[in-house]
């Protein structure tokens, strides 16, 4: 690992009331002494704030009013010794800082070479790293909340624990390999539940990376139905705006229409779309084939249907039309025109796909409440962030079930009861698997390709 000095801009590019500057390693202090002037210029003491100036040291010139924090190794964020600059937030300004301490000795960092070295410095796992990305990244309360969870090391201690687990039996495996004739032959009814135990821990892992993937990227909804249902004013409802037309003649929407909203702090993006009928308007047509295609790529298909107007055997048909494999709600709607409760719509429940019924008024707004909730229910939402971490990366993905295919190898092996050293290398196989999530197995090619997504100054 190179232990030079290395600095960058740690604020985005553009202008802003501060700018940070981050220098890290062993020159990290000098370098600042010589940059930066203060009050008694008595040595810098770490996790104090400095008040003083950026001065050219050639000739004494001051380059800004700043503040100086210095962090000594190995209490700061790389594990070196760390100062931190900040400066006015004018990007003119912030290069000539930083070209200062390149010039004085320090070199620029690379993307993600602060976070990188708190990793080789043991400050943070390699999950840990990742979710420091996604914190920078996070767009959503949802978002944020799974990237702290990742980042205080929720999935890191789970998948430590899951090794430290598989070394126990991975052991056992070996002690019988190593002793063979005191130990007598493995006997599979002992190690087999355990085994099985950990696959199905690596099942509940991976079935929570759909949840995960969900977090990341926002559940695609797609609002369907027969034309003058009342989707674009359920779309308008769940986003609190007038976004889409809305009129009685049915056809009004041609084009589909995308908006994010959340809820309960989860990204969604919902669109509104053409009512499906048979039409001869060509312009129609073409919406009719882009609703389709956008309840295609839906991950939950919102089916409303008119309360007052029904014509369930249309209904039906539509929706044996839709994917069957997308989750759909049934949305009853006009809930407010009903002098009776509404029925429930058996003939259409029984479609395939479909998880439940929710009635609603998209302009009184009765059952938006309801509907949220099935919303969340049906895309598996609603338990979000209890005990199992989520699996919210595809390199983690990956991972598990890399591991979990091992270690069914290992479980076949072992209730055929095939020799135990073939039995140990499925076991080390799905340790090493396991392993990559927190770096603890890692090889300097993964590392160095996680590292060079980051940004610079990170
Ligand atoms: N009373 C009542 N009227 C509603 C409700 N929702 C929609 N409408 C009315 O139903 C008509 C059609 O509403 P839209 O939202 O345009 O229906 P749509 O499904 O988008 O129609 P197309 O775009 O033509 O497919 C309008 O006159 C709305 O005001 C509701 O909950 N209650
Ligand atoms: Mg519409």
């Amino acid at each position: 690992m190179s232990t030079d000095t290395i600095a960058a801009i740690a604020t985005p590019p553009g202008e802003g009331g501060v700018g940070i500057v981050r220098i890290s390693g062993a020159e990290a202090f000098k370098i600042a002494e010589r940059v930066f002037r203060w009050r008694g210029n008595k040595p810098l003491q770490s996790h104090r704030v400095y008040f003083g100036a950026v001065i050219e040291p050639a000739t004494g010139e001051v380059l800004d009013r700043a503040l100086l924090i210095p962090f000594r190794a190995p209490r700061s964020y790389t594990g070196e010794d760390v100062v931190e600059l900040h400066c006015h937030g004018s990007p003119y300004l912030l290069r000539r800082v930083v070209e200062l301490v390149w010039r004085e000795g320090a070199r620029p960092a690379q993307p993600g070479e602060f976070t990188l070295r708190a990793f080789l410095n043991g400050k943070l796992d390699l999950a840990q790293a990742e979710a420091v990305a996604d914190l920078i990244r996070a767009r959503s309360e949802a978002q944020l909340r799974s990237a702290l969870a990742l980042h205080e090391g929720k999935l890191s201690r789970h998948a430590h624990a899951l090794n430290d687990t598989l070394l126990g039996i991975l052991a056992t495996v070996e002690a019988h390999i190593d002793f063979s004739e005191e130990l007598g032959e493995l006997d599979p009814a002992s190690l087999a539940p355990d085994l099985q135990r950990l696959i199905e821990q690596l099942d509940a892992l991976l079935h929570s990376a759909h949840t995960g993937r969900l977090l990341r990227e926002g559940a695609r909804i797609a609002i369907v139905g027969r034309p003058n249902v009342g989707k674009s004013s359920l779309l308008n409802a769940l986003l609190g705006t007038e976004r889409a037309i809305v009129t009685d003649i049915p056809g009004t929407t041609r084009d589909t229409i995308e908006e994010s909203f959340q809820i309960a702090g989860v990204p969604m993006v919902v669109l509104d779309t053409a009512g499906l009928r048979e039409s001869a308007d060509v312009v129609e047509q073409i919406g009719i084939e882009r609703a389709r295609r956008a309840a295609e790529r839906a991950n939950l298909i919102l089916f409303v249907y008119d309360l007052t107007a029904p014509d369930l055997e249309t209904d039906a048909r539509l929706l044996h039309t839709l994917p069957s494999e997308i989750p759909k709600l049934l949305v009853g709607n006009k809930l407010d025109l009903l002098d009776v409760p509404p029925a429930a719509p058996e003939r259409l429940a029984s479609t395939t796909g479909v998880v439940d019924t929710v009635f609603i008024s998209a302009r009184t707004g009765t059952g938006l409440e309801t509907l949220h909730q099935a919303i969340l229910n049906a895309l598996n939402l609603q338990r979000l962030g209890e005990e199992t971490p989520l699996l919210t990366h595809q390199r983690h993905i990956h991972a598990v079930e890399q591991a979990k295919q091992h270690l069914r190898n290992a479980l076949d092996s072992l209730q055929q009861r095939l020799p135990p050293d073939l039995i140990a290398v499925d076991l080390r196989s799905a340790w090493l698997a396991l392993g990559t999530i927190t770096g603890e197995t890692a090889d300097e090619a993964l590392i160095e390709r996680i590292f060079r997504d980051f940004c610079i100054g990170k």
